[in-house]
């Protein structure tokens, strides 16, 4: 068998085109600032502890940039993601910090406002975006505005401007269907409150409640984060999809005349139908592919490329009808879900094939802290989300710990640490660092065209991108047998006869016109100059 494969060449893209005397293309295209790039979720709380307390913060997450993106490219031993998602840091009582008691100031058990500023220094100079979670439907119950409102609420003082900042109903009304509700201690009112009565739920038909919330994204904007993720962005006016999209394309807007480029994603868990309409506002990530039995989950166990490859089109056409800027962001599981190593194996290389799905997409896939190890953690039998967000499993000493309230049996974990995983060759680890520098080398793929392949009788499938004046053809054989794939039938313009890059079991060659893909493997293809 003849191989050519070029692996360097995947990370060597300026080199190879002043190796190749005259190029194509005039240079490697200045990238600028966009979007689209790989982000990872941090549950804050689990990542990095820094101060020996047990309880991740930022300054450990600045310790642990090195490991994020140390800011080397291709010469470094880094994972190469190019932005963070911060789950929430603000002052809350709870471990999730995700009822707010304070927007201004970062919870003691993260840190400092100086912290949260280095930090995104440290980002900045490794072109590494920032993001925070915003949760703004609703704020804990030690906010000094629900404190406020309760007082101008028990003592009737309609003139108290906190007086209407919270959702409430009279008791004994007929109330909204499907929202929730408790009574307003010394009122005779009930107040909203959809996930639990410590999180009450803001009154957005309020112009100062709007006034309120825009500031705090305004103050984060000012300080230099690059925008945001939007808990519970359906909960706005839960129920009323059309007044949450006019709330949003208002808030975007605010927020687009100070930073055009604005990063932001809502959190909309619903299906297609519903958060396509949020897409001329601003993008959502796609729940549709995310999680145990999605199509992505179907896909990497030995399904059909095209299923993923013709949803992928659609969904990409949709939201592009929606707004021209509108991006896919693919994931697999994140802090609500189970994790994906407990449903997705590793030595069936599934986890493997999953990660080449989303990875090697469109848009921004956001990775879930510790899913490139494959740390497991699941709901289970005791039905806490704190299994869901265990300690990242760094092997070298971090004092990090579970959250309060996990219960997931050390035993499970299974698949290694961050130390074994860099050590390795051929770990998850080391598969996800080579996904992102093959996709990093080849921005087609993430701002490109998408144009499925139409291989009809076989698993394997992929898709062809364009952008600029590049051409690249990324394909998966997610079946366990070699395929012997005709370059004619990957497309009838371009001969991708260049294997820029193997990720997978198998291996990979051209022989007389026709591509030799093992199973459980992808690649990236590109055409000879
Ligand atoms: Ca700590
Ligand atoms: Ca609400």
């Amino acid at each position: 068998m003849k191989h050519f494969i070029f692996p360097l060449l995947a990370f060597l893209p300026v080199l190879l085109l002043s190796a190749c005397g005259a190029p194509k293309k005039d240079a490697a295209p200045a990238l600028t600032p966009e979007n689209e790039r790989v982000f990872y979720e941090i549950f804050v709380g689990s990542f990095s502890d820094s101060n020996g307390d047990g309880i991740g913060d930022l300054r450990g997450i600045i310790q642990r940039m090195d490991y994020l993106n140390d800011g080397k490219g291709s010469e470094g031993n880094s994972l190469g993601v190019e932005g963070l998602w911060l789950t929430p840091i603000f002052k809350s009582p709870s471990y999730h910090k995700y009822n707010v008691n304070d927007y201004y100031a970062i919870d003691e058990q993260f840190g400092t406002m100086e912290d949260l500023k280095e930090l995104i220094a440290l980002c900045h100079s490794r072109n590494v975006k920032l993001i925070l979670d915003l949760p703004l439907n609703h704020t804990g119950t030690n906010h000094p505005w629900f404190n406020a409102f309760v007082l101008a609420r028990r003592r009737g003082r309609q003139e108290d401007p906190y007086y209407d900042f919270y959702s409430v109903c009279p008791q004994g009304s007929m109330l909204p269907g499907g929202r929730s509700f408790q009574p307003l201690t010394g009122t005779d009112l009930l107040y909203e409150c959809n996930f639990t009565g410590e999180m009450p739920e803001l009154d957005f038909d309020k112009e100062a409640v709007r006034q309120a919330v825009l500031e705090v994204a305004k103050y984060y904007l000012d300080l230099g984060v690059d925008g945001f993720r939007f808990d519970a962005a359906k909960y706005i006016y839960l129920g009323e999809t059309a007044k949450n999209t006019a709330f949003w394309q208002w808030f975007m807007g605010e927020l687009r005349k100070i930073k055009p480029e604005i990063y932001a994603v809502a959190e909309v868990w619903d299906g297609d139908a519903i958060t396509d309409s949020y897409f001329p506002a601003l993008d959502c990530f796609n729940f549709t592919t995310a999680g145990a039995e999605s199509l992505i989950d179907s896909t990497a166990k030995a399904g059909y490329v095209r299923s993923f490859t013709a949803y992928m089109e659609k969904y990409l056409r949709t939201i592009k009808t929606m707004r021209p800027e509108a991006m896919p962001h693919l994931f697999i599981s994140n802090h609500d879900t189970d994790r994906a190593a407990g449903y997705l194996t590793l030595i069936s290389r599934q986890m493997h094939m999953a990660a080449n799905l989303y990875l090697l997409s469109p848009g921004s896939p956001t990775i879930y802290y510790g899913e490139e190890i494959g740390l497991k953690g699941a709901r289970g039998g005791a039905s806490t989300d704190a299994n869901r967000r265990l300690a990242m499993r760094w092997g070298d000493g971090d004092t990090v710990k579970n959250p309060v309230g996990s219960s997931y049996e050390e035993k499970n974990q299974v698949n290694g640490t961050v130390a074994e995983q860099l050590a390795a060759e051929g770990s998850l680890l080391k598969h996800y660092q080579k996904i992102i520098a093959l996709r990093k080398a080849h921005p087609a793929i993430a701002r490109g065209s998408y144009r499925p392949l139409a291989l009809t009788d076989i698993k394997a499938g992929g898709f062809v991108a364009e952008w600029q004046d590049q051409a690249v053809c990324v394909l998966h054989n997610t079946s366990r047998s070699t395929e012997r794939i005709p370059l004619s039938a990957l497309s009838t313009e371009y001969r991708f006869d260049r294997i820029e890059g193997v990720l997978g079991l198998g291996e990979a060659a051209i022989e007389e016109g026709e591509l030799v893909i093992g199973g459980l493997t992808s690649l990236v293809l590109t055409t000879s100059p």
